[in-house]
């Protein structure tokens, strides 16, 4: 962001869902308060950080005079983790902006956040009055899966999906949205690792050995080489059951990833875990022999 000497910088973080939707919220409020922030003659100097519901307590707010958060839902397994976040930053708190369900009760008398639980976007309830409305709706279809992307959003989504770890691809889309064309290369050389991680998940998609119910394949080989989410998916097109067996990188045993789109089975259940998805869950590789019993007689 340009400076002018003299001019009164205030400096704001802005704590964004890593998502699209997230993105384009965190754009969307950076661009309002640069432009009424002209207005008193100042400039704004905005950092932008992408967290998960679950991971507030990890944000640093005390080098910023001002905060906004977008797209970030109620921490569903601790509530409180969520109030404590709200309390730590006081007066800082700016504008809390979220479509997710499950703030009833928590922030009811606080004008501070704007919540609409039935908005499908959080990018479309900042969106209401100006005119940025094509990027709202790509952050809608992004979130809802429903329509088509533009171009500019699907260079983004292609070079997040390089690897989900890494912010600074997310912040590189923040600042190209933001109008700073440097950013394009960013996202393109990421797009073409993604390319090259899509080329290894069809190659690997055509490797699953299907027995009875269960469909498995075994990545050990090429970890972080392909998606492991798409992979699932194609094995979900073979048998009700996926399993992918992975190697784990941080000198663990290696895991069997299992995912199923049956409604009427929950995997968490099947194999006694504590917690987790029912349509998805990880277990010990050392347990494929009893996965593939299990799965195979349900
Ligand atoms: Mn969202």
């Amino acid at each position: 962001m340009a400076r002018d000497a003299g001019a009164i910088q205030r400096r704001t973080l802005i704590v964004a869902h890593g998502d699209l939707d997230g993105i384009v919220s965190a754009v969307l409020v950076a661009r309002d308060w640069h432009d009424s922030w002209k207005e008193f003659g100042g400039q704004a100097e905005t950092l932008v950080t992408f967290v998960q519901p679950f991971t507030l307590d990890k944000v640093e707010v005390e080098e910023v005079e001002a905060v906004f958060v977008v797209d970030i839902a109620v921490n569903n397994r601790n509530p409180q983790q969520t109030l404590d976040f709200v309390e730590r930053l006081g007066d800082k708190l700016y504008r809390w902006y979220d479509h997710h369900h499950g703030w009833e009760g928590l922030v009811d008398d606080d004008e501070r956040f704007i919540i609409d639980e039935e908005a499908l976007s959080c990018a479309s309830i900042l969106c209401e009055e100006d005119n940025w409305t094509p990027l709202a709706a790509d952050a809608t279809a992004a979130d809802t899966r429903q329509g088509s992307l533009s171009k500019k959003a699907d260079l983004i989504e292609r070079a997040c999906k390089a690897d989900l770890s890494d912010d600074s691809v997310r912040e590189a889309a923040f600042y190209w949205l933001l109008g700073d064309e440097n950013q394009r290369s960013v996202l393109e050389s990421a797009a073409e690792r993604y390319a090259a991680i899509q080329a290894e998940t069809e190659r690997l998609s055509a490797t699953y050995q299907v027995t009875g119910n269960v469909a498995v394949v075994d990545a050990r080989e090429s970890e972080r080489n392909y998606d492991r989410t798409q992979l699932l998916l194609a094995g979900q097109g073979l048998a009700p059951f996926a399993v992918v067996v992975s190697q784990n990188l941080r000198a663990g045993e290696d895991y069997l990833t299992i995912a199923t789109r049956r409604k009427d089975v929950s995997l968490v259940e099947v194999f006694g875990l504590p917690s987790g998805a029912p349509f998805r869950v990880s277990i010990p590789a050392s347990r494929l022999d009893e996965a593939l019993g299990k799965l195979n007689s349900l």
